[in-house]
């Protein structure tokens, strides 16, 4: 029930954020509880919801050697995984990057072939990735893709054949 009054209201709040032009980039550093809600957009790290956990790969580690396709499965801990969309409290979405560090925090994750996103809430993929030494970093994010930073992120460095 609760759940689903946020989705409304992150609903009308995305629609009337469409009819204006919801402050462009302005990063203004006030403690406004409406401000998580029409953060489609970077925030200032002190704006993120406090990260309490962690993530992990759970069937693969430094050293590994892997064959493609590569199939990883995301863990984490102290949050729960919920598709994007929505702002809730204590949760957010898996990405994998590759090649690459963590985001940091307010950042939003960019979409691009080296930043997978999981909006759909998921916990596993099978993919094909580049050959010989590869860094893989997972980050968790809230539902507005913005990155929960440093802290809710694991970095891997593998081999792949
Ligand atoms: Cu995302």
């Amino acid at each position: 029930m609760k759940t689903k009054n946020i989705f409304l209201g992150s609903m009308l709040f995305g629609m009337m954020s469409f009819g204006t032009s919801c402050g462009g980039d302005l990063n203004v550093p006030e403690k406004n509880e409406d401000h998580s809600m029409h953060s489609h957009q970077s925030k200032d790290a002190s704006e993120m919801q406090e990260a309490t956990g962690k993530v992990f790969f759970t069937n693969v580690k430094t050293g590994d050697t892997l064959t493609n396709p590569v199939a990883l499965v995301y863990g984490v801990e102290g949050m729960e995984v919920h598709p994007a969309g929505e702002i809730i409290e204590g949760t957010g979405h898996h990405h994998l990057l590759i090649g690459l560090d963590s985001v940091p925090a307010g950042q939003v994750v960019p979409a691009d072939k080296n930043h997978i996103h999981y909006g759909g809430g998921q916990i596993a993929d099978t993919l094909d990735l580049p050959s010989g030494n590869v860094k893989l970093s997972l980050q968790f994010a809230d539902g507005m893709h913005a990155s929960y930073g440093n802290k809710m992120s694991h970095t891997i460095e593998v081999f792949v054949k």
